[in-house]
């Protein structure tokens, strides 16, 4: 009797196992992975002899930085495009203070125009697969200015696959300023449509990062990257839209309409400076932490 029971119990665990392997377990821990992105201002590799301007503006100390990291690593977030990181050097010293192995990154490889501002992608290996593609000339030739970083991800093994650009456009409002960055909207707008025309790319577009530029009121700004291509901003889902005094956020994530199927239709806008249980949020950076839910799953045509 006892032996039959146990001979049950025993067939139990295997058939769960069985029905475990079959769905995923991967699937099961996560059925939605989050897309987000933070501006890491003047986040450098403290080697003063790389980066200088850069390396005079950055703030932190070590156990700051370590603070910083194990924020970023509290919000597990899947797939974050980070903006203002000098260079790998950089993301080295970040990721030695996070959970071995979790984090992998990949930091654009901008060399000219000289820039210590440049835009990068954290992401967990063990979750989604990322991988370089090239860089769209946001720069426009002008120096310090980023370049866009191109990568494909998909969620192993036949997920959710996509492909992100990672953009810091020109700060400020002065009009030569707003000038520089209209014309940064009308390359990356022009990029994005012929991305989206080309049958042979994945249909699941999304665009993360500093915009500089308050794509939920400035219409005009937002046609310039749309070109009729009926972009969806995500960040209009976000409840609570104040970062610190702002309202009218600049940090954004922008997806392609097919992508719409695939993002679960929440955003968080982080306002982590009203957390007082994070005693040094303040040299975090001066941005808030924006990101969105997407299904893990390959929901193409
Ligand atoms: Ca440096
Ligand atoms: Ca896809």
């Amino acid at each position: 009797m006892l032996r039959r029971r146990v001979c049950y119990v025993i067939s139990l665990g295997v058939v769960l196992l069985s029905l475990l392997g079959a769905l995923g377990w991967g699937a099961l821990q996560t059925a939605s992975i989050q897309i987000g992105t933070f501006n890491l201002e003047f986040f450098t590799d403290l080697d003063p002899s790389t980066g200088e301007w850069c390396e005079e503006r950055n703030h932190r100390t070590l156990e700051q930085i370590r603070e910083l990291a194990s924020f970023i690593d509290s919000l597990d977030i899947e797939v974050l495009a980070l903006q203002e990181v000098e260079d790998a050097k950089a993301m080295d010293l970040l990721l030695s203070f996070m959970p071995p192995g979790k984090y992998a990154y990949i930091v654009s490889p901008q060399t000219s125009p000289e820039t210590c501002q440049r835009v990068a992608v954290l992401y967990q290996p063990q979750v989604v697969f990322l991988e370089y593609q090239g860089q769209i000339p946001l720069s426009l030739g002008h120096f310090g200015l980023r370049d866009g970083l191109v990568v494909s991800g998909k969620v192993p093994p036949d997920g959710f696959d996509f492909t992100m650009v990672v953009v810091h456009l020109k700060a400020r409002s002065d009009r030569d300023s707003r000038k520089l960055r209209e014309q940064q909207l009308e390359v990356l707008g022009e990029w994005v449509k012929e991305y989206l025309e080309n049958p042979d790319n994945d249909p699941d577009l999304i665009l993360a990062g500093d915009f500089n530029e308050h794509l939920l009121t400035n219409q005009r700004a937002l046609s310039l990257l749309d070109q009729g291509k009926r972009l969806y901003v995500v960040t209009q889902d976000v409840p609570d839209k104040r970062c610190r005094h702002w309202t009218d956020p600049i940090d954004h994530i922008v997806i392609s309409l097919d992508a719409k199927r695939e993002y679960k239709g929440t955003a968080v806008l982080d306002n982590f400076f009203t957390d007082s249980t994070l005693p040094d949020r303040y040299s975090y950076s001066d941005h808030c932490v924006l990101w969105g839910d997407f299904s893990v799953e390959d929901l193409d045509h």
